[in-house]
């Protein structure tokens, strides 16, 4: 049966169609296991008697033949001390059972550790806070523990007085606090290619969401008298060796909605993310969040740095390239259930995923679990906030036949998540940036979810 499958913690198969190394075999199969633990959760409320919808108490039968031992037997936590306060060092970690939530990094993607991108396991976290430990990680250059008191953070161009901060000065200004995601231009990229990886992680785990704290950038730019009538670009310049530089509108800054931070989910940033300081653009892409943030220059044009002269540009049907395309459209992905999980049995199941728009809010997002042929309107979560995820719920009771479950998300511009052929038609095969298409994912008979593309 299925069902001693889980209980026996046998690591189960993975698909075939994406495996060609050991090496990736492994990372893939060891990336499942978060996902079972979801299954045998909705097994344990069912054992319990728990709430829990009708089909699917009908659907995965009650193992208590003879009594089951986790009720009969006192386990030693009932019986005994538990560990003391801070025993763990002061600073708290998440369950050893929960070890397999980890971000990744993708073999197939990258041959170095420096210039990389780990992942981050979309379809085992909740709500829409991504815990900072697991926040993906993109580094040209690999990443630094910087000295905050030796940072120093510079205003200059068309200024008055060109201005040079420490970490303490800024902390020391008017803060604000806003949950924004950020998503790397990239993500999805595979997908152009109809390469179908098999998980969410990878198809679009470069996305996160957080809580940054910071100082207005427009504060900072009054502080050293910029020019903001003539001056409407700034250069955004980062501390790490990949000179990352990028051109941000002066409009954007002007709106009070970028942000120099220094907080991320209540604490400071992490040194992956940017500590000591790091630039917050909500709706941009995420190479413009510039981390390590040292220097911004006031001007009156783009400028063309390496990275919008060279990447981060999207080659277009006609041979043309996109340059500047700095928001990400609208976008939404299931996450549960996706690729890589099984289903265990028909009945009940939860569908949840997250969307998001780099133009505002997110106004609805249907799910279709026929392949697009029918829509039904899915719960939005509360709160829905700007530029940030917002997650959805809608039940679904699965007959056990094959389905193709998609979601399709609208913002408050009206804008409507594309299909792939939508997509295509406007911008070809040939980019590797902003994928915003509706994912689609089969769920077999067999239970097992791939990623398919429908034509
Ligand atoms: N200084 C610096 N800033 C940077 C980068 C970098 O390599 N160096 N990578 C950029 C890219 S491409 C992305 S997608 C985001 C990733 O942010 P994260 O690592 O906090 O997820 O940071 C951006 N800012
Ligand atoms: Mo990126």
């Amino acid at each position: 049966m299925k069902q001693q499958d889980i209980h026996s913690g046998r690591v189960q198969k993975a698909p075939e169609n994406f495996l060609s190394k050991d090496g990736i075999k492994t990372v893939w199969a060891e990336g499942r296991q978060g996902r079972r633990d979801f299954i045998r959760g909705a097994f344990a409320a069912a054992a319990a008697g728990a709430a829990v919808p009708m089909a699917m108490a009908q659907g995965n039968p009650v193992p208590t033949e003879g009594g089951d031992p986790n009720i009969l037997n006192l386990p030693e936590h009932s019986k005994a001390l538990g560990q003391g306060v801070a025993s763990d060092g002061g600073y708290g970690k998440p369950s050893k059972f929960e070890a397999n939530i980890q971000r990744r990094r993708s073999p197939g993607l990258t041959q170095t550790t420096q210039a990389s991108v780990s992942f981050a396991p979309l379809q085992s976290l909740f709500g829409i806070v991504t815990p900072s430990g697991l926040h993906f990680e993109r580094h040209h250059q690999g990443w630094w523990d910087i000295d905050p008191s030796k940072h120093r953070f510079m205003v200059n161009g068309m200024v008055k007085t060109p201005k040079v901060f420490t970490v303490d000065e800024i902390m020391r200004l008017p803060s604000v606090s806003r949950f924004h995601f950020i998503e790397c231009g990239a993500n999805t990229a595979a997908e152009w290619g109809n390469v179908a990886v098999p998980t969410v992680q990878y198809t679009h785990g470069m996305i996160s969401c957080s809580e940054f704290t910071g100082v207005p950038l427009i504060t900072l730019l009054e502080l050293a008298g910029a020019d903001l009538r003539n001056g409407k670009f700034v250069l955004a310049e980062g501390g790490d060796g990949s000179s990352m530089t990028r051109t941000i509108p002066m409009s954007l800054i002007l709106s009070g909605e970028v942000i120099v931070a220094y907080g991320q989910n209540g604490e400071m940033l992490r040194p992956e993310n940017g500590y000591p300081l790091r630039l917050v653009v909500p709706g941009v892409q995420g190479v413009s969040w510039v981390k390590y943030l040292r220097r911004v220059e006031v001007g009156d044009k783009p400028y063309a740095a390496k990275d919008e002269a060279i990447h981060y540009m999207d080659l277009q049907p006609d041979g043309t390239h996109r340059q500047y395309t700095n928001l990400q459209e609208c976008k939404s992905v299931v996450t549960t259930p996706s690729g890589g999980q099984v289903l265990l049995d028909k009945g009940f199941y939860n569908v949840t995923g997250l969307a998001w728009s780099g133009k505002g809010k997110i106004k609805k997002v249907d799910v279709s679990v026929d392949g697009g042929r029918n829509w039904r309107q899915a719960r939005l979560e509360t709160p829905v906030l700007s530029k940030a995820l917002t997650r959805f719920n809608i039940d679904w009771v699965w007959d056990g036949k094959a389905a193709i479950i998609q979601s399709r998300a609208t913002d408050d511009t009206g804008f409507v998540q594309p299909t792939y052929q939508q997509l295509r038609a406007v911008r070809g095969t040939r980019s590797i940036y902003h994928n915003n298409a509706i994912q689609s994912w089969l769920v077999q008979e067999n239970g097992e979810i791939k990623n398919v593309q429908l034509s």
